[in-house]
């Protein structure tokens, strides 16, 4: 089988050294050099395709999406519809984005941006922190990032809840459901966590009525999509004091454009969408076993359903 991979992003020559190791017997092609006759392409492995790149793939048996979100497929009007499409799920990419909520509400409980800002100005100053038990943290979305990371912040001793759509039994973590039960989960959270995907039910949860229901002085740490974000909310509830802090690592427009006011503002922290990226030498193992499957003419996983957008 011939397994098309294509991206801007990652080094298609690490990709090809890990592809090759993983699945010795396929041909592994990178786009757009090495496309070749479309109809011999079986798989495409993909991050933010060309728009109609993968409709012209005639014979195309899976996509495989190089990150765990698939907003940038479901985007494409020419997707094909007959394809099934895999979202990434690997060890690496999960633990990757573990340890960067881990920091992230970490640096915010222990007051570690107050502390470079009084060290800014040779201030020797004690900031009083509650012990983890009593900071209650949330996590928005409790998939295969959002469980771990939540897991992760109870073993922290955190006092840690979660939001789904479909109630969850994860030890250590009251867990919420559905839009009914978001108003609970937010009034009883101190540092907020979005690892949603994002879909038509997500897009700008992130706002200025749902920020604006958790307590005073809470922090916001935004590790899913920009689009989960009303930026002129979040702007206006760090004047009011509404939300203390914010750690952003994804944007509306990626990279952030040079004037947006998240750059210099005081309280805000920006990584450039690098909270977790999907690592070749575990990752590869991932999609060759979907790949074994798709030779023994099994359905590779996990398969998106677009009609839930995720
Ligand atoms: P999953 O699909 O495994 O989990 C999604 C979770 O969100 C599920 O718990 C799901 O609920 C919940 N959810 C979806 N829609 C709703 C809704 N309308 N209301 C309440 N809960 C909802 O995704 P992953 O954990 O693998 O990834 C999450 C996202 O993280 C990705 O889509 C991507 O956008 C982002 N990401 C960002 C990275 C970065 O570097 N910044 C890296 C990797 C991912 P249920 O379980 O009931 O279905
Ligand atoms: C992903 C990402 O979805 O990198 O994996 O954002």
């Amino acid at each position: 089988m011939t397994l098309l991979f294509q991206s801007k992003t990652d080094d298609p020559e690490i990709w090809r050294r890990h592809l090759r190791a993983a699945l010795p017997e396929e041909d592994i092609r990178v786009y757009p050099d090495e496309l070749g006759d479309p109809a011999e392409i079986d798989m495409a492995l993909v991050w933010h395709p060309p728009r109609g790149l993968l409709a012209s793939l005639p014979n195309l048996k899976a996509i495989f999406s190089l990150g765990a979100g698939v907003d940038h497929l479901a985007s494409d009007p020419e997707l094909p519809t007959d394809v099934p499409v895999v979202r990434m799920v690997d060890p690496g990419l999960t633990e990757g984005m573990t340890e960067y909520v881990v920091l992230s509400v970490l640096r915010h409980h222990r007051r570690f941006r107050e502390y470079a800002a009084l060290q800014a100005e040779h201030r020797w100053e004690e900031l009083p922190v509650p012990l983890a038990r009593s900071r209650r943290v949330g996590v928005m979305g409790l998939g295969e990032l959002g469980a771990d990371a939540a897991r992760a912040l109870a073993a922290l001793r955190f006092d840690v809840a979660g939001w789904a759509r479909s109630r969850k039994d994860i030890p250590g973590v009251t867990c919420f459901a559905g839009a009914k039960e978001l108003g609970k989960f937010l009034t009883r959270t101190d540092i907020l966590v979005c690892l949603l995907p994002l879909t038509e039910d997500t897009r700008g949860i992130l706002n200025r009525a749902t920020l604006g229901e958790l307590p005073k002085g809470a922090c916001l740490v935004n590790a899913a999509r920009g689009a989960h974000l009303v930026d002129e909310d979040l702007l206006e509830l760090l004047e009011t004091g509404q939300i203390a802090e914010a750690t952003l690592d994804v944007f509306h427009s990626e990279p952030l454009p040079p004037d947006h006011p998240f750059w210099d503002h005081p309280r805000v922290l920006v990584t450039p969408h690098a909270a977790s990226v999907t690592p070749p030498e575990t990752a590869a193992k991932v999609i060759a076993e979907n790949v074994r499957r798709l030779n023994r003419g099994e359905m590779p996983e996990p398969i998106v359903d677009f009609g839930k957008g995720y």
